[in-house]
């Protein structure tokens, strides 16, 4: 594997289920293939469980890491060529990847959508110059359009805590004051179509996902029916991703407090477990009561970037 930002890069899906269960039995079993390797973490925008998982995967693997914050301490990067460069910004992206790429041996890139450009988004402006010009194997650690990382490990958490064969998982969107990017319900509409569930998307008109992810996945307006039945209740906010109308792109359309998790909605669903990615704003996404109920998930989710990031990164080293 040389790039991981779409479910399919990883291989079949249960074969890289039986290696997360493999290393979350013995995390250092691989210890011996990142010796004397070193990963380079970059940071364009903030994060708590990728920054600290991914460092905890690379060492399991007996990986040096080295961690680059773009925002803190580096220079400015300049991402777009062509620009006269007589602004703040102090380098470019295109010296910058190559030389960052000379002190190690697989990178990760975390870069938010800017959600101003649905086009430069969509084609992962600033991750495509990382594949492109490093010359070693990339993973996506959040990009513009995919967290694959969050998505792996949620549906780990899902093999992990499925109480019948072929769960009803619902993906709902729900409220946020800031406009967010459609990263995370991305790659989980692309990991859960791939996975063997029922899987249903429901959110206001207007917040369509992109095919390329949502594929033909079935959404259902009316949220109480999407969560009647639900085994799984996964909710997240995003920005509208323009498909229906491309000026609409990242904009907030809804803050429709009624779309809020809370124990009326899980009340409807099968005795649903709860999920979330994190970071969450409480009694925005989920009240209080549901996320700190026994059947909220949130904790062990995130435990499990370790393991979904440790599998990744076992698989961008045996092809070096
Ligand atoms: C980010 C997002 O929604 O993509 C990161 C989630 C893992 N969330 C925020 O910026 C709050
Ligand atoms: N879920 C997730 O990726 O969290 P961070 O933004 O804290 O890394």
């Amino acid at each position: 594997m040389k790039t991981f930002l779409h479910v399919n890069d990883l291989g079949p899906l249960d074969l890289a289920l039986a290696e997360a269960a493999e290393i979350k039995a013995d995390r250092y079993k691989y210890e011996h293939l990142g010796h004397h390797k070193t990963a380079l973490l970059i940071f364009f925008n903030n994060s708590l469980r990728t920054r600290l998982s991914t460092q905890k995967a690379a060492r399991n693997l007996g990986l040096d890491v080295m961690v680059l914050d773009v925002n803190q301490g580096a220079w400015k990067l300049e991402t777009e060529r062509g620009v006269v460069m007589d602004g703040d910004k102090s380098e470019h992206l295109l010296e910058a990847i190559p030389v960052m790429a000379s002190f190690c041996d697989i990178i990760g890139v975390r870069t938010f959508a800017g959600l101003t450009n649905r086009q430069a988004d969509y084609a992962e402006n600033i991750l495509s110059q990382f594949i492109k010009y490093s010359g070693r194997p990339v993973f996506s650690m959040e990009s513009a359009t995919a967290h694959p990382l969050q998505a792996f490990a949620d549906l780990i958490t899902i093999e992990e805590h499925k109480e019948t064969k072929r769960p009803k998982v619902v993906l709902t969107w729900a409220p946020h004051p800031r406009a967010l990017p459609q990263a995370v319900p991305n790659s989980f509409a692309e990991w859960m179509r791939a996975a063997d569930v029922d899987f249903v998307v429901t959110h206001p008109h207007g917040y369509e996902l992109d095919p390329l992810f949502v594929g033909d996945a079935h959404v259902e307006y009316d949220q109480l029916k999407a969560l009647k039945g639900a085994d799984f209740v996964y909710a997240k906010n995003w920005s509208c991703p323009g498909v229906a109308n491309a000026d609409d792109y990242g904009k907030i359309l809804s803050k429709d407090m009624s779309w809020t998790v809370d124990e009326a909605h899980m009340a409807v669903t099968n005795n649903a477990q709860f999920m979330h990615c994190l970071p969450v704003r409480r009694n925005m996404i989920v009240t209080d009561d549901v996320i700190e109920s026994p059947r909220s998930l949130v904790i062990p989710e995130a435990a499990n970037r370790e393991i979904s990031a440790t599998v990744v990164l076992k698989h961008l080293l045996e092809a070096l």
